[in-house]
């Protein structure tokens, strides 16, 4: 794969932080387009790429240095970097900052009838999850026995279906929750979304324009605090 001069930035496609992340670049300065049948959105006014890609596929571009900058929320790099550590896979990042937006925390829930006293109460539950690696951690460092029931998505319905005893899912307003008669015990994680850069060395020239992104998403950040 030959070396683009161009700086290869990857965005969430469709989601959550699809927007915010467009509009944080924008407000950098950058001009761009975008066409929702197109995996690249390039910059008119910078040697830039966006490239719109799947959440879950940016940890993995950047640890593997195929894109240089990638906007992710810290649950899914995270739960990224500990599958390849465990799998001997390149897992490296530099974290350039925490952005403003996408904040959510990972949690264990119960449904609304179980009785909760601390985390020992989850002793030999199973836990419906996609964070299998983050839930693993917690429940390691809580020396508490659990299993999984892995699900990429419905994972409130899962005690309701009687696929699980309790979840380990995203939270932000706690609505979902409600709604699913469960009840937040344990906050595992804290997210944000966060701009990363890849570990592999930079042209001087695309280093700079990395560094002048940085210096205006500081001042786009600050100034809407
Ligand atoms: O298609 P693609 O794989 O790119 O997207 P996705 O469906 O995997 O992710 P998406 O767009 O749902 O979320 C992207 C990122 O947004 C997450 O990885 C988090 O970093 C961040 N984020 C912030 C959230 C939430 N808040 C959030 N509330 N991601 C998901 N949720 C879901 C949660 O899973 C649950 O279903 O919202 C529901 C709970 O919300 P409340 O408000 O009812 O508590
Ligand atoms: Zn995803």
């Amino acid at each position: 794969m030959s070396e683009s001069n161009r700086l290869r930035i990857a965005i969430q496609k469709s989601g959550r932080l699809s927007k915010e992340s467009q509009k944080l670049l924008k407000g950098c300065g950058v001009k761009f387009t975008v066409n929702e049948q197109r995996l690249i959105a390039p910059s008119d006014n910078m040697p830039i790429d966006l490239l719109r890609v799947r959440d879950d596929d940016i940890p993995g571009l950047i640890m593997d240095g195929v894109v240089d900058l990638g906007i992710i929320g810290e649950n899914v790099l995270e739960e990224e970097q500990i599958e390849r550590q465990d799998t001997g896979k390149p897992a490296q990042y530099k974290k350039l900052r925490e952005l403003d937006f996408g904040g959510c925390r990972l949690s264990l829930a119960v449904p609304n009838e179980f009785k909760y006293d601390n985390a020992n109460s989850l002793e030999g539950l199973r836990i419906a999850t996609s964070y299998p690696n983050l839930l693993r951690r917690y429940m390691k460092q809580q020396n508490i026995n659990y299993s999984d029931c892995m699900l990429k998505g419905s994972v409130e319905v899962a005690p309701r279906a009687g696929l699980a005893d309790g979840i380990c899912d995203l939270v932000s307003t706690g609505a979902t929750l409600e709604a699913n008669g469960l009840y937040e015990t344990d906050v595992i994680y804290r997210s944000k979304a966060c701009l990363i850069q890849s570990t592999t060395e930079q042209s001087p020239s695309k280093q700079a324009l990395i560094n002048k992104l940085i210096s205006r998403m500081n001042g786009v950040i600050t100034a809407r605090e």
